[in-house]
């Protein structure tokens, strides 16, 4: 149990009272309490949540109560832990897909001209786009070649192996000019996913350290198929698709089907339409949907971080059609004219929760081994000695949030609700949950599986998943600027450890 207590520890143990003394004490001592040392760990962060499996980990001195009382037994051997280190892919594995890419501060131009100054990779922004096979191995090698600050690379919603998350302070540590690092994994998944730095990330991303990762299935697409990438992002607060300011315009032919695949980098969510023929939302956050019906006057919204795949079937007529992505701009679907007015947002949008029909989960999630709740407030106080309001999970404000413990093979259900006032595109790495319901009430549609989900202020969504991919892990708004103000928190495996430090030597700051 000494390790679990090690764990569990506040990071200032000699203000073990600081909630007391924080609400009696003068402002200057909840001042000097909120000061964040130089480097610290995440794992000892906060305060641990077992999501109810207390009792099991309680009990696993007196009886041998399956697997929580064997991992019980793990973290009370610190020998049997593990470094996320050494949760990566098969070291003895040739690389299918093999790419350099070298980041640079630098001014650069947007396709259609405008100016900006801000990071690239192999010279653009976005970088290039990733393309895999599913089940080939993919090989990046970053160079920091000169970002001031240290990089990283996260590959935003695939469940890459532990010490491939990219996340400076808990997976690596940042990268530092005239340095390199390699991230290895299985595109385990076919789906539209992303990449983009997790050191000082609501800088860095926002001044372009991030690209499009696309998963095919391992088969050829089948004739009479187009594919287009639509990367959402704003430049000083230029949006464009692509790096481009206006219109993408892509070849499709009549009545070829086309997957366009809009990925949203913003820091909220945005409204996907299409003017000219029905659409299929094909795929959310990676993940086709089932059985999902044409729509017509209708948008999808498309949370911070996460990704749609609009489907479309051109006319027989040979019309070109519009895919508006947050505006009148978007993709452009045509062969012989690219001419098709814009359209205003329909007035109704898809709702996730009854699109498209059931389908098994593969789990069941109605058994838990785990339950935590993640409610999001917010409250004055102050955040590394700095007066504000701030974000708070479970009523604590960072650092002593929660940290979600679970072992591997527990199926783990989380309610997050939202009284904070704002929405917030909540991002759990390594993982995809499904959602179980909103409000209270049950989804019925599709399986809705995220990895960012948009939880609008005063709502609640149960969500479940597997913990099937054991590290450590962020789970954390995905508006960058709320990552900042401390709405951020870990999912944790019993036995694992990192031997990283937010701050430290490496200046790591992942948010
Ligand atoms: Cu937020």
């Amino acid at each position: 149990m000494e390790g679990t207590r090690r764990r569990g520890a506040r990071l200032r143990l000699a203000l073990a009272g600081a909630a007391t003394i924080a609400l009696l004490g003068p402002p200057a001592w909840m001042w000097q309490d909120s000061l964040m040392p130089g480097a610290y760990s995440v794992m000892d962060m906060g305060y641990a949540d077992y999501g109810g499996a207390l009792t099991h980990v309680a009990a696993a001195d007196t009886s041998a109560h399956g697997s929580h009382a064997e991992h019980s037994g793990h973290s009370a051997h610190p020998a049997s832990a593990r470094s996320l280190t050494s949760l990566t892919a098969d070291p003895d594995r040739a690389a299918d897909v093999v790419i350099t890419l070298v980041a640079r501060r630098q001014r650069f131009r947007l396709a259609g001209g405008r100016s900006v100054d801000g990071y690239t990779l192999n010279g653009a922004s976005p970088g290039p786009v990733v393309h895999a096979a599913v089940g080939q191995l993919v090989q990046v090698r970053l160079v920091n070649e000169s970002v001031p600050d240290g990089i990283t690379l996260h590959w935003h919603g695939v469940d890459v192996p532990n010490a491939a998350d990219g996340v400076a302070g808990v997976t690596q540590d940042a990268v530092g000019v005239g340095r390199s690092f390699t991230y290895r994994f299985v595109a385990g998944q076919a789906g539209t996913f992303w990449y983009h730095s997790h050191q000082v990330s609501h800088e860095q991303v926002r001044r372009g350290l991030l690209g499009a990762l696309v998963v095919t299935p391992a088969a050829r697409p089948p004739a009479g198929t187009a594919d287009v990438v639509a990367l959402l992002h704003l430049y000083d607060g230029v949006r464009t698709i692509n790096g481009r300011e206006g219109d993408v315009h892509a070849e499709a032919r009549p009545g070829e089907r086309v997957r366009v695949r809009v990925i949203n980098t913003e820091n909220g969510q945005t409204p996907v339409w299409v003017a000219g023929a029905p659409f299929r939302l094909a795929a959310v956050d990676g993940t086709d949907l089932h059985e999902p019906a044409p729509v017509r006057d209708t948008a999808a919204m498309v949370t911070a971080g996460g990704r749609a795949d609009i489907e479309v079937t051109m006319p027989e007529d040979g019309s070109p059609v519009r895919v508006h992505i947050g505006g009148p701009a978007g993709v452009v679907l045509g062969s012989r004219s690219y001419d098709v007015p814009a359209v205003p947002r329909p007035a109704t949008s898809l709702d996730l929760l009854s699109y498209g029909t059931r389908a098994a989960l593969g789990f069941d999630p109605d058994r838990p081994d785990r339950r935590f709740d993640y409610e999001i407030g917010r409250r004055p106080g102050f955040l590394d000695g700095r007066p504000g309001i701030w974000w708070t999970i479970n009523g604590h404000m960072f650092p002593d949030v929660p940290m979600f413990v679970v072992a591997e093979g527990d199926v783990v259900r989380v309610r997050i609700v939202n009284d904070s006032g704002e929405p917030h595109p909540m991002h759990l790495h390594g993982h995809h949950a499904v959602v179980l319901s909103r409000d209270g009430v049950r989804a019925t549609g599709s399986p809705w599986w995220v990895d960012s989900l948009e939880v609008g202020a005063g709502e609640s969504y149960d969500i479940a998943f597997v913990a099937d991919n054991p590290g450590i892990w962020m789970d954390h708004c995905h508006n960058l600027p709320h990552a900042t103000e401390g709405l951020v928190a870990h999912l944790m495996y019993e036995g694992v450890t990192t031997p990283f430090t937010v701050g430290g030597t490496a200046g790591n700051e992942p948010e």
